[in-house]
């Protein structure tokens, strides 16, 4: 073998580790299809500046909502899954209703009868930022009640929880789509 032939040989098997292993360990979907995590980027809506990342991870017992949200008035502010992954509308109003596939009454995250989009509240701090993590039972990455392709919506105001069909939680101040996360 000469020594050009053995270094591309080596050079080859150099890549090939990098690719296999890089397929391994960068995916959230397994080798059946099961997504373990999920991630949506949050932008402000058009006269806005409330922007952040939240972060869907399987866990026993539902998903896990780990977020970090900027730019927001202090308070409360309603937190939803929405019927559609279209934030195309500078209101943030294409990203439609709650999400409801199993048409229930809007409440609160722990109420018998929900939206599946129904995640509550998120509160600011003074400095205007919002982190949070909680484990909710209804969402999914699976079946009706998936919550990939969907919208994400953080509000102007609190969502009171009972008020229909949106817990009157104000205009929409950011809007993202979930997608699949790397890892
Ligand atoms: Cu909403
Ligand atoms: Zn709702």
């Amino acid at each position: 073998m000469s020594k050009g032939i053995k270094i591309n040989f080596t050079l080859l098997i150099i890549i090939s580790i990098i690719s296999i292993t890089g397929c391994v360990s960068a995916d959230s979907v397994d080798t059946n299809g099961n997504i373990s995590k999920a991630v949506v980027k949050l932008n402000p809506t058009d006269g806005n500046s409330a922007k952040g990342v939240v972060w869907f991870t399987k866990v026993v017992g539902g998903v896990k909502v780990e977020g970090h949200i900027e730019g927001l008035p202090i308070g409360a502010h309603g937190f939803h899954i929405h019927q559609f992954g279209d934030c195309s509308a500078t209101n943030g109003k294409s990203a439609g209703g709650h999400f409801n596939p199993g048409g229930g009454e809007h409440g609160s995250p722990m109420s018998e009868s929900r939206h599946v989009g129904d995640l509550g509240n998120i509160t600011a701090d003074s400095s205007g930022s919002a982190t949070f993590s909680f484990v909710d039972e209804i969402i999914s990455f699976s079946g009706k009640r998936s919550i990939l392709s969907r919208g994400v919506i953080i509000h102007e105001v609190a969502d009171d929880l009972t008020s229909q069909p949106t817990g009157a939680a104000g205009s929409r101040l950011a809007c993202g789509v979930v997608g699949i996360a790397k890892n």
